[in-house]
């Protein structure tokens, strides 16, 4: 009832204002005579829309990109590869839908066009789609296949549809008809447009789709284009929970200008429960692929325009929404934060691609959901259509630690009190497993202590705190987490953010029958929608497994003694798996996975790690151009991750950057490996370089010109480049661009890939 009043009222306007007139909305102003109290207030009393109120709720979401990308192996495709190479042999969406129902996820985002601009589904708008390709004789559609065990499976539905779209690239040579930045003029549209008038007569719609009209719009081909997509996926496969615009674009040097607004516009009128992600106003890239929110994640964004005016650039920064970025002329706006990341190193399957163990994606729920976030975690099936089990084999065991650690809430039959409460919330609300009652701080009161009075003691490690955000928008500025240690109150925690919900995770878990709660600032009165306090599952840890050693051999510990199984071929170990024994030789790179055998015939978490490329032995560096004093050359080639090569940053701030090394024997190689910096620095990155080989150090083979490591500035992981086999001691690796500007060039590892054939050492 209250949701339904205050979303229908007109935003605050830019008249003067003091504290206790605000009303609730969805936008605010802050305007240059705001006191410090207004301005605090109106953040405080902005409000999510209901699009956004049922998606922060999911919580755990599912991403799966698949398309010819997976059969070529890369992570970015150029819009010129032949269809006939989508053709997946036993393609079978019902188990990418129960893999994401078995991970306890709610919604599943579709890539179905990333920037190659081949459709997963047979649109009527582009030959380049499933309808061209061998798979299902070119009656496949995936999007179809998708949408249905969706809905099988309770699970609801997202689209990602790339801006970007290379095929359609006026300079493409295998689509000279191309619509991307072809100049062409704004047209008359309707939408859905007849196909076979697209070009010539567009005020020619064809018939909409069923429970669905027509509208019209003027726009220029590719936007027309984009349009129809939209309108396909909007009204052909049921209620769509999200569309995920993309800001990626590997080929800036053809202008086209998205008419956002029209794209908005179209989505508002077909699916208006939907999330505009990314590229668009309801929620926001957290700004990096590596499943972490910031400690401090605020849902309340200041914006320097209008909502409508804005075009939502990616938002970086580390502090995107305290006090001090509340500014007059800003927009108030709720525009919470969905964390994006790979299963795999990489978004498209590769078989040497390593998947992130389920101890990786415990810690990604914890620093996502746990940090005011939804958790959007991509899972590539491979060329089969299938999702491998290695990839499902950690999905499962994360889920399956989640949802026990989260199934019995230890505050229930506590009981909560509180300094002093709102008439209308009591603090019983807290613990009623509602999100949509709440304790709430008596009027005026911006701090508050909560004593939380347990039967008896119990032993948890995590804290679980949600604000009343759809009621009364995101106010704790900061908090502390107390125990009773029979004597005395003792700081556990003090965190700053809490919004839809925030996870306190401890390394060690505390026993007690009595826990208090300080909110030691808020922009408002504070509220709390739900407290829970939660034992983490416990399972046996994954192994250890080293790093290659000197000699290529690798080196396994178990945890607390136990027998440790393992497998060198990509399969999932199990319990008739080889037992380890002795250091495991890898000179030729591969993987290792590895899980502890418990009394019983349970396994416990399973580790795995990937070797890339030929073991460094005897390998020497035969020259560079430039080495720091304290990262040298030889760092690239010892074999450690952690040690790296960086050219001089006083002299030499000028790319290119070369360093040769010397294998100490003619080997045969199919390839070369890139592994930049994992120390968070992006210093010496390289993002285009050259690959040069020889027999004799004298006269040198150009294995790949330049060559390009494309999103390595988001995903900053283990580059494979492979190429024709050739037989060389020696070769030479060149950084000719970096990620930014800085003339650096650096390199935790380089090596090169043994080509079919190359015997062990
Ligand atoms: C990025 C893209 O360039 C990647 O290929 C991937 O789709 C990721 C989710 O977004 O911007």
């Amino acid at each position: 009832m209250l949701l339904a009043l205050v979303h229908g009222q007109a935003p605050a306007n830019v008249q003067e204002t003091s504290p206790g007139s605000i009303e609730y909305s969805t936008e605010q102003y802050i305007s240059s005579s705001d006191s410090s109290a207004v301005i605090a207030e109106k953040a405080a009393k902005v409000l999510p829309r209901p699009n956004q109120t049922e998606w922060m709720r999911l919580e755990r979401t599912i991403f799966i990109h698949f398309g010819p990308n997976t059969f070529r192996g890369v992570e970015w495709g150029d819009g010129r590869e032949d269809p006939s190479i989508f053709n997946p042999t036993e393609l079978n969406a019902d188990q990418w839908m129960r893999s994401a129902k078995d991970a306890g996820a709610k919604m599943v985002v579709l890539v179905c066009k990333h920037h190659d601009g081949f459709n997963l589904w047979p649109t009527r708008y582009s030959d380049h789609s499933v309808a061209a390709s061998p798979w299902r004789g070119g009656k496949g559609n995936l999007v179809r296949e998708v949408a249905d065990a969706a809905h099988k499976y309770g699970i609801e539905l997202g689209v990602y549809l790339s801006p970007a779209d290379l095929y359609q690239l006026r300079t493409n040579p295998k689509n000279p008809a191309g619509y991307y930045g072809n100049g062409s003029e704004k047209l008359h549209s309707v939408i859905p447009t007849d196909a076979a008038n697209f070009k010539s007569d567009p005020s020619r719609g064809r018939k909409s789709a069923i429970g669905f009209t027509s509208y019209a719009y003027d726009v220029d081909d590719y936007n027309r284009y984009f349009l129809n997509e939209l309108y396909e996926l909007l009204t052909e496969y049921g209620p769509i929970r999200e569309v995920w615009f993309d800001g990626a674009n590997p080929d800036p040097s053809v202008k086209e200008a998205y008419d956002y607004s029209a794209w908005y516009d179209l989505i508002r009128k077909l699916q208006p429960g939907a999330i505009i992600f990314g590229k668009g106003p309801d929620a926001r890239w957290v700004g990096n692929e590596s499943g972490v929110g910031r400690t401090t994640e605020w849902s309340v964004i200041p914006l320097p325009k209008k909502p409508e005016d804005f075009n939502w650039p990616d938002m970086q920064g580390g502090d995107l929404g305290s006090r001090s970025k509340l500014t007059p002329g800003s927009y108030l706006w709720w525009f919470p934060a969905e964390v994006n990341e790979p299963i795999l190193y990489g978004w498209f399957w590769n078989s040497k691609k390593q998947v992130r163990t389920a101890a990786d994606l415990i810690d990604i729920y914890y620093t996502s959901v746990g940090r005011n976030g939804n958790m959007l975690l991509n899972l590539s099936p491979d060329t089969r259509g299938l999702i491998p089990d290695n990839q499902l084999a950690h999905l499962h065991l994360m889920a399956q630690v989640v949802d026990e650690t989260f199934a019995k809430n230890l505050a229930t039959g506590g009981q909560l009190t509180a300094d002093h409460s709102n008439k209308a919330n009591s603090p019983s609300l807290a613990l009623d497993g509602n999100l949509d009652t709440w304790w709430e701080a008596a009027p005026g009161q911006k701090t508050a202590t909560l004593i939380l009075k347990l039967p008896k003691a119990v032993t948890f490690d995590v804290v679980s705190l949600q604000e009343a955000v759809d009621h009364r928008g995101q106010r704790i500025e900061t908090f502390s987490v107390d125990i009773w240690d029979g004597t005395n109150w003792k700081t556990k925690d003090e965190q700053t953010t809490v919004g839809h919900k925030r996870l306190l995770r401890w390394s060690s878990p505390v026993t007690t029958d009595q826990v208090r709660i300080r909110i030691t600032g808020a922009r408002l009165e504070p509220t709390l929608a739900e407290v829970g306090l939660f034992k983490q599952a416990e399972f046996v840890q994954a192994p250890l497994i080293s790093e290659r050693d000197g000699n290529g051999s690798v080196t396994i510990s178990g945890a607390n003694g136990l027998a440790v199984a393992y497998t060198t071929d990509g399969t999932v170990p199990t319990s008739k798996s080889t037992v380890y024994t002795s250091p495991i030789a890898l000179p030729r790179g591969g993987t290792v996975q590895a899980t502890c055998l418990v009394p019983g015939g349970r396994l416990g978490m399973m580790a795995s790690k990937y070797f890339a490329g030929l073991a460094p032995i005897g390998w020497k560096v035969m020259s560079v151009d430039s080495e720091d004093a304290n990262n040298p050359a030889v760092n690239a080639i010892d074999g450690s991750p952690a040690t790296i090569w960086q050219t001089r940053s006083s002299v030499d701030l000028a790319l290119p950057h070369h360093l040769t090394v010397d294998m100490g024997s003619v080997r045969r190689i199919a390839g070369f490996t890139y592994v930049p910096r994992q120390d968070k620095s992006q210093d010496g990155i390289v993002d285009t370089y050259r690959f040069e080989t020889s027999v004799d150090g004298q006269n040198w083979t150009t294995n790949v010109d330049s060559g390009r490591f494309w999103n390595i500035e988001n995903n900053p992981v283990l580059q494979e480049v492979p190429f024709t086999p050739v037989n060389a001691r020696y070769f030479r690796f060149t950084a000719l661009k970096g990620i930014g500007t800085s003339g650096l060039a650096s390199a935790a590892e380089i090596s090169v890939l043994a080509a079919e054939g190359e015997g062990a050492r």
